[in-house]
């Protein structure tokens, strides 16, 4: 325990006084001669040091010419002197205890810092002219609590019933809880505090849309919002979106809840967006189908991979349509279905634009409307999301109803041989569907007038594709139509070489095999062979653009 005294300007004082009297003609005429008590703090946290913020002080005085008769105490925020911000009044405040346990204000996360006075009276009324003071911070370890007894939101849906929700989202940013437009939340909820002696003393309530708290007393335990249309109003005033509700508890620091508590909520529904089945549209039933508008007119399922079109690409369509969420309220009798418009986006391999209108004014369900592929342009190679979504009448985009369309095969790998040392080919990798394991196949190699000869690798990839029961069995492609693609492009790298992939480009026949000599080195390195394993990666490429990649381990037996 250390304690501090206001005496540090006592000299200071003096020193005034006399400089005081110097400048008078002619001293006081008379002298008070009763002595000043002295004043002690016995107990108190220690200079500087933070404290819990209910914190018992002690103190006593003394005087040398007479007795203590009560004494006077202040208190006061880090750095101000009593009576600071008092005008009239002192700060200091009359006592005869000679401790008490004081209760000071601590708002987390901030630690607040504490002045105590205390000044002896004697019995003649005279003050200690230099008050004992303690500096302390005043520590709350933890804020109120708040438990949530109810939440819940009422509206109206599109058939005029009544409908409810419980609303427990606890995320400010993503509400998982969401009410109908038009509605009512209503959420209510105590408090505790888990600090020895410590309670909660009021709660404090904020709509996510205000920003300052209301209510303060233990009594506001319900906060209620409505979402209603006013009368006669426009549209435009319905809310739709995220909103969400803030509690705070306060306890007998004054500390605040952190971070507030939060009940969260989405008004108005997603509008629903069906891709539809383009042979059944009376009533339209949802299927996530496409049809081929180019070749064969045939309605596939979503994730089919068609053949690949060449330079004109391939041209596909859908039919599509929406509603709003029959859970809303229907704001216009003359739209019940509660659409007002729909945008698309296309994505190749994730990549593509934003979301764009689709123009035309398409229609809402039951209503049914086409999008074919030349509104972006058609489907060269590749691997396609059609995304297409309907805004309802308050401007909320529903989740996009989507569609995967690939296009073109990939090549595959018919054979790599290798040419012994008697001239005839032999297998280096044994056939297989890129998701079987591998044979190893090992090679002997002898040495001819000191030296090894090269090995002669023959490489033969197709993107010719037919659909079972016609299928290629190495064809690992999805194949539903024939496609009579071509090999352009080849690659082998032996062993991690520097050199990287080596093109070998084929005439458009694509039967032509790539042939690549090896050459041994007994020390080995990067596109060398040498005895033991060797990793043979060899790249393959169609006309359009497609990659297929093939490792081919095999082991060398040198002699
Ligand atoms: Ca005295
Ligand atoms: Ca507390
Ligand atoms: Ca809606
Ligand atoms: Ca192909």
């Amino acid at each position: 325990m250390q304690v501090l005294r206001w005496g540090g300007s006592v000299g200071a004082g003096c020193l005034l006084l006399l400089a005081f009297w110097s400048c008078r003609e002619t001293p006081p005429s008379s002298f008070d001669s009763n002595l000043p008590p002295e004043t002690v703090i016995s107990g108190a946290p220690a200079e500087s040091a933070n404290a819990y913020y209910r914190v018992h002080i002690k103190w006593y005085g003394s005087d040398p010419d007479g007795s203590i008769d009560h004494f006077e105490y202040a208190i006061t925020d880090t750095n101000k002197a009593p009576g600071e911000d008092t005008p009239g009044f002192s700060g200091f405040r009359s006592t005869t205890r000679s401790d008490s346990v004081f209760v000071f204000t601590a708002n987390l996360p901030q630690i607040l810092g504490h002045r105590f006075y205390v000044r002896a009276v004697d019995n003649q009324g005279k003050a200690d002219p230099t008050p004992a003071m303690a500096f302390f911070r005043a520590e709350d370890f933890n804020t109120p609590r708040i438990v949530f007894h109810q939440g819940i939101g009422t509206w109206y849906d599109r058939a005029g019933h009544l409908r409810t929700a419980q609303i427990r989202s606890t995320n400010r940013y993503n509400p998982t809880d969401t009410i109908g437009v038009g509605g009512s939340v209503t959420v209510s909820w105590s408090g505790f505090d888990i600090d020895p002696g410590d309670s909660v003393i009021g709660y404090q309530y904020r709509l996510s849309t205000e920003t300052l708290y209301n209510g303060g007393t233990l009594a506001d335990t319900v906060a209620s919002v409505s979402f209603a249309r006013p009368a006669g109003a426009s549209l435009a005033s319905n809310f739709s979106g995220g909103a969400a509700f803030f509690v705070l508890g306060i306890d007998v620091a004054k500390a605040k809840t952190d971070p507030e508590a939060v009940r969260s909520f989405v008004v108005n529904f997603d509008p629903v967006t069906w891709v539809v089945d383009p042979d059944q549209t009376d009533p339209p039933v949802h299927k996530r189908v496409f049809k081929d508008t180019d070749r064969t007119q045939t309605t596939w399922p979503s994730g089919t991979w068609l053949a690949d079109g060449g330079g004109s690409g391939r041209d596909v369509a859908i039919k599509y349509t929406a509603f709003d969420d029959p859970r809303d309220m229907s704001l216009d009798p003359n739209n019940p279905s509660g659409v007002l418009g729909y945008r698309f986006r296309v994505l190749n391999q994730g990549n593509g634009v934003a979301y764009q209108s689709i123009p035309g004014n398409p229609r809402p369900y039951p209503q049914v409307n086409d999008f074919r592929s030349d509104i972006f342009g058609t489907l060269g190679t590749g691997d396609y999301l059609l995304l297409v979504q309907a805004t309802d009448e308050l401007g909320r985009n529903g989740k996009p109803d989507t569609i995967k369309v690939n296009v073109n095969y990939y090549p595959y790998f018919v054979t790599v041989h290798y040419v012994d040392e008697l001239g005839s080919e032999q297998e280096l990798w044994v056939p297989a569907l890129p998701s079987a394991p591998q044979d190893t196949v090992t090679v002997t190699m002898h040495t001819q007038g000191g030296a090894y000869p090269e090995l002669l690798v023959r490489i033969l990839a197709r993107d010719d594709h037919h659909p079972p029961p016609g299928k290629d069995p190495l064809d690992f492609n999805p194949v539903v139509e024939d496609e009579l693609g071509f090999v352009v492009d080849y690659s082998a790298r032996l062993n991690n070489s520097r050199e990287g992939f080596v093109d070998q480009p084929t005439d458009s026949t694509g039967a032509i095999p790539l042939e690549r000599s090896f050459v041994v080195d007994p020390e080995g390195g990067s596109g060398f062979l040498a005895a033991g394993l060797n990793r043979l990666e060899i790249l393959t490429r169609d006309g359009s653009g497609r990659v297929t990649t093939l490792v081919v381990l095999f082991s060398l037996i040198l002699e």
